[in-house]
């Protein structure tokens, strides 16, 4: 397993779960700093990224990019999967669609997350499920091409009433004939929704493809309340070998985080 920390160049998300907040440069230079092995960025979209500025940032610093998400397209632009407009909808897959190309570029996967919208008022769940199917189908292969996943995101309930379980969101992956998505399980949306964890992660199995590692509060790992044992004998169990991504509160500020999360990571992977 290896360590990643979010990057947000979203302003519109101040105050949200990320760690570095001033710029690329910044992060990548306190990131390499503390020994991380890779960032996640969190942009506002693919047009806002400089490929030649990260592949040197990534060469400077010997860090990888670990995913990059695309949260900013409906926190900025209101853009969902799940819009009951179709030309919104249809502007929210261009929209992944242009990160999961640039990520691909980098080795990287692209996250679906917030894009996912919800069923609610004239549409109903199962056209919110139908839509985001279809999407899925278009941009897992599109991530294929790139020679990586794409990440299907499940949130806590008050992020989305379309998949909030590991359960649940597997039953939905299989309905789809691209083989090709992937499960991002973050802590602390399971800490709300999962009754076991650690299960959950093991259910997970083979369809885990990036972790946000967040504790019960979603501040740095060791933090909160979450119980990592089990969790981490679970992601060895199951031969998990991708990144555990701290997307938590610069909380007390993003140094400390980012500490924390460091030491917390060597704990946990030793
Ligand atoms: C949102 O709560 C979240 O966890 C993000 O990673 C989704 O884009
Ligand atoms: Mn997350």
């Amino acid at each position: 397993m290896r360590s990643a920390i979010t990057i947000s160049l979203v302003p519109e998300t101040k105050g949200g779960p990320f760690v570095y907040w001033d710029g690329l440069a910044d992060g990548f230079a306190r990131a390499a700093k503390l020994g991380f092995d890779a960032v996640e960025i969190f942009p506002s979209s693919a047009e806002e990224l400089d490929a030649r500025e990260i592949k040197s940032l990534c060469a400077q610093h010997n860090l990888k990019v670990a995913a990059i998400g695309t949260g900013a397209g409906w926190v900025k632009h209101k853009l969902r999967l799940t819009d009951p407009d179709a030309t919104v909808r249809r502007r929210a897959q261009e929209f992944i669609a242009a990160i999961v190309d640039f990520a691909g570029s980098f080795g990287a996967p692209a996250i679906l997350g917030s894009m996912q919208g919800r069923w609610e008022g004239s549409v109903s769940r199962e056209q919110a499920l139908a839509w985001l199917a279809e999407a899925l189908e278009q941009l897992g292969p599109r991530a294929h091409a790139q020679g990586v996943p794409l990440l299907y995101e499940f949130l806590n309930r008050y992020e989305t009433n379309l998949f909030n379980r590991v359960s649940d969101s597997l039953e939905f992956l299989k309905t789809l004939r691209t083989q090709n998505v992937k499960l991002l399980c973050d802590l602390f949306h399971m800490n709300i929704e999962e009754s076991d964890v650690a299960a959950a992660l093991r259910l997970a199995g083979p369809k885990l493809g990036h972790v946000h590692f967040a504790d019960s509060n979603r501040r740095a790992i060791g933090l909160g309340h979450t119980d990592m044992k089990p969790v981490m004998a679970a992601l060895r169990d199951i031969g998990y070998d991708g990144y555990l991504s701290a997307e938590v509160f610069a909380l007390p500020d993003s140094r400390s985080a980012a500490a924390q999360t460091i030491a917390a990571f060597r704990k946990s992977v030793p």
